[in-house]
């Protein structure tokens, strides 16, 4: 079957054996935060909220550190390739609570360990919700500068947390930033909020640190539940901070309003920035944050990855959390869908459709692209899988079943 579907595509001039090899060297960041619900671990959390909301209550939640990391040993095991984990501060492993402007790398040295028995790497979030300090929603741009002053210290801490990371696993690590802030009313003043959050930014970023090891993201959104009318953290604020000042912009596809696509800013961005990241999920309506399935959007995005010899300069991270499934299913679900369309771009005539774009002959451009969604990739995706020791197709679900079963259920 693999011989077959290699020669057909062969005669549109691809190889597949290049597909394969490319993508086993793609590293996507499995968003920690699925396994447990953005709990976290600390003794005093103070719940998620900042207009993020996990519904569910299937069984079997990670409740502390061994746990979550058991079950992303689960999810890896059925997931090809090799990836980071990502981390937010809250998922610190500390015996006293330590107060997140207080958090150092040695609070993260379990992960590292974790982390580096498995050759993985590690990204970071400073945590800026489910706080007292951020009970009102408001953390950075906050008009009060102690409150203010407390997220730029966290801030701090953890991209010294993210460059021990870099160092550590010998990749670099994504710091990335996302605040809840913004008003559920019509705001009187919309500059003010930005131009605070423009200075704690700087003040967060005066720091240099070692480029090999970080590497610094802003996360825009357009709205929240409870933020309905205003958010301050726009996506043509922070496009405009990262050109100005060097840190990258960081797209969710979750946070623009519906019939925008984040497939079409990756090529307007990266005519710009020789990096950008994603998280990426899947919007039911709005941010919803579903599980990544195989659907148009996904495809695309993956389309324009690699059309635009992006593989480098795209950090790919996946960001949702469904509580009313199987956690560890969800993951290896969207890591494989993540997986599955980059492979499905890989495996697409990209100069042949691009020439016929460039001579108007959109005709055969629409003809060839559509033909190319029964080429028999699928074939090509359960050689990947056999080779990177994974289970091929649905199989993989027999594992999750039989660790629901003997672990999962058993958690209280
Ligand atoms: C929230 C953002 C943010 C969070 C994570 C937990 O809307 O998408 O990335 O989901 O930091
Ligand atoms: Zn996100």
């Amino acid at each position: 079957m693999y011989n077959y579907a290699k020669d057909i595509y062969s005669k549109l001039g691809i190889d597949t054996e290049k597909a394969i090899d490319t993508l086993s060297k793609v590293k996507i960041s499995m968003h920690c935060w699925q396994g447990d619900d953005i709990g976290g671990f600390e003794t005093v959390a103070g719940g998620v909220d900042g207009g993020l909301a996990v519904t569910g209550n299937y069984p079997g939640k990670a409740t502390n550190p061994e746990q979550l990391m058991a079950d992303i040993d689960v999810a890896l095991k059925l997931i090809p390739g090799n990836h980071k984990i990502n981390l937010h501060a809250i998922y610190a492993i500390t015996d006293e609570n330590v107060s997140r402007e207080k958090l150092e790398p040695k609070h993260f040295e379990k992960w590292v360990e974790f982390a580096k028995k498995r050759g993985l790497g590690l990204d970071m979030n400073p945590t800026l919700f489910g706080h007292k300090l951020a009970a009102d929603g408001l953390t950075l741009s906050h008009p009060k500068k102690e409150i203010r002053d407390f997220w730029i210290e966290h801030c701090k801490a953890c991209r010294k947390i993210a460059e021990y990371f870099g160092r550590e696993t010998g990749q670099p690590s994504l710091c990335n930033i996302w605040i809840p802030d913004g008003y559920k009313e019509t705001p009187a003043d919309r500059l003010g909020p930005r131009l605070r959050l423009k200075e704690s930014l700087d003040e967060i970023y005066s720091e240099k640190l070692d480029s090999r090891y970080i590497i610094d993201s802003v996360e825009s959104k357009v709205f929240a539940i409870g933020v309905e009318s205003y958010t301050v953290g726009s996506h043509e604020f922070y496009m405009n901070y990262a050109a100005k000042s060097g840190v990258c912009c960081l797209l969710d596809n979750g946070h623009f309003h519906p019939t925008e696509v984040v497939s079409d800013k990756i090529p307007s961005m990266l005519a710009f920035a020789d990096k950008i990241a994603l998280h990426v999920t899947r919007g039911v309506r709005w941010d919803s944050d579903h599980v990544v399935i195989f659907d148009d959007e996904l495809k695309e995005i993956a389309k324009e990855i690699v059309r635009c010899d992006a593989l480098n300069k795209v950090l790919i991270g996946l960001d949702f959390f469904d509580a009313s499934i199987n956690r560890v299913a969800a993951w290896v679900i969207g890591m494989r869908n993540m997986e599955k369309a980059l492979l499905f771009a890989l495996l697409q005539p990209n100069n042949i459709l691009k020439d016929y774009q460039n001579n108007g002959d959109f005709t055969s451009m629409l003809a060839l692209s559509e033909e190319m969604k029964s080429y028999p990739f699928t074939i090509v995706w359960d050689e990947y899988c056999k080779r990177m020791n994974v289970p091929e197709r649905d199989v993989w679900l027999d594992t999750i079943r039989k660790y629901e079963q003997e672990v999962l259920v058993n958690r209280r």
